[in-house]
C-alpha cells in the first residue's frame, strides 16, 4: 500500500498545498478541516488527478469528540507515516487590554488544543506501527513577539514547546518530529486575520514578494523525504525581503 500522509487544515493555503504535494508523491491522503464543500472538491480533484485514495473528515479541531472520528479509520488507514498539524489562525490584532477573548479562546483551542487532540490519536498509531513523522506548524511568531501579536504568538510558542516536547516524547518510538515556522505566507491567513476585511488583508503582502504556500509545502516535503536517520528538527522559512517580524523592505 502507498504511504499515508494526515493533514489537518487542508481547505485552504499551506495546508492544500501539502496535499497537493503529497499526492504528487502518491501519497495516499486523511484530509480534515471544516468546509466540507471544499474538502469534497479537492479530494475528488486530487484522486482523479493522481490515482491516490483520499479520506475526507469534515472536524473542527476544537472538538475533541468530533476529532474522535478518527479513530473509525479501518485499520490499515491508521499507519499514518506523516501528520501535518496545519489546522491553525489567527484572529485580530489589538493589544493585550483591548483584545476579544474570544478571539483569544478561538487561537488557543484551535492552534494549542487542537493540535493536541489530533495529535494523541495519531501518535498512538505511529507507536502502534513502529514508525512516523509529525510535521507541527508553527510560525516565526513563536519565535519572537511582535507588537500586537500577543495571544497568536502564545499559541506558536506553544506549538514551539510542544515540538520540542514531542519530540522528547517520542524518542523511545523513533518516531520523528519536525516543527516548521514561516514568515509572511500569502494564503488566507490575514483574511480570516482581519475577519474577512480583504483590504486590509492585501495590504500585508503589498511591496515585496511574501512565501507562497507551494514554498513551505516544499520546505515540508525536503523535512519528510530525509533518510531514516535524519531527522530535521526546526525550520525557519522567510520570504527574502523579511528579516524577522518587524523588518520587512517593502518597495512601494
Ligand atoms: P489559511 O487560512 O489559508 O488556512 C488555514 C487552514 O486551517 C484552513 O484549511 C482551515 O480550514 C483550517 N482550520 C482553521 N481552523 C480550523 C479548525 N478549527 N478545525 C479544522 N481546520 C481548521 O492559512 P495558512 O495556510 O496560512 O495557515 C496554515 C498554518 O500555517 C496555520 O497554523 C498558521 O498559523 C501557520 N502559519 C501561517 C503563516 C502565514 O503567513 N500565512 C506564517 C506562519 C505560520 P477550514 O476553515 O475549512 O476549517
Ligand atoms: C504568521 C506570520 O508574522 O503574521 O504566523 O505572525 S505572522
Amino acid at each position: 500500500m502507498s504511504k499515508i500522509a494526515l493533514i489537518t487544515g487542508a481547505t485552504a493555503g499551506i495546508g492544500e498545498a501539502c496535499a497537493r504535494l503529497f499526492a504528487q508523491q502518491n501519497y495516499n491522503l486523511i484530509l480534515l478541516a471544516r468546509r466540507a464543500e471544499r474538502l469534497e472538491s479537492l479530494a475528488e480533484k486530487l484522486s482523479l488527478e493522481f490515482g491516490i485514495e483520499v479520506k475526507i473528515f469534515v472536524v473542527d479541531v476544537r472538538d475533541k469528540e468530533a476529532v474522535r472520528q478518527l479513530e473509525t479509520l479501518p485499520r490499515e488507514w491508521k499507519k499514518v507515516d506523516v501528520l501535518v498539524n496545519n489546522a491553525g489562525l489567527s484572529r485580530g490584532l489589538d493589544p493585550i487590554n483591548s483584545g476579544d477573548s474570544e478571539d483569544w479562546d478561538v487561537m488557543i483551542d484551535t492552534n494549542i488544543k487542537g493540535l493536541l487532540y489530533v495529535t494523541k490519536i495519531v501518535s498512538n498509531w505511529m507507536i502502534q506501527f513502529g514508525a512516523g513523522h509529525i510535521i507541527n506548524m508553527g510560525s516565526i511568531a513563536g519565535k519572537e513577539t511582535y507588537l500586537n501579536g500577543n495571544v497568536y504568538c502564545a499559541t506558536k510558542y506553544a506549538v514551539d514547546s510542544l515540538n520540542q516536547a514531542m519530540r522528547i516524547d517520542l524518542l523511545p518510538h523513533r518516531i520523528k518530529v519536525t516543527g516548521i515556522h514561516p514568515g509572511a505566507v500569502n494564503t488566507e491567513f490575514s483574511e480570516v486575520r482581519f475577519k474577512g476585511d480583504t483590504e486590509r488583508a492585501r495590504k500585508v503582502y503589498d511591496g515585496f514578494e511574501p512565501l507562497l504556500a507551494q514554498d513551505i509545502a516544499e520546505t515540508i516535503w525536503f523535512a519528510v523525504s530525509r533518510p531514516p536517520h535524519v531527522n530535521i528538527n526546526d525550520m525557519i522559512v522567510m520570504p527574502t525581503a523579511q528579516a524577522n517580524t518587524t523588518h520587512l523592505i517593502r518597495e512601494m
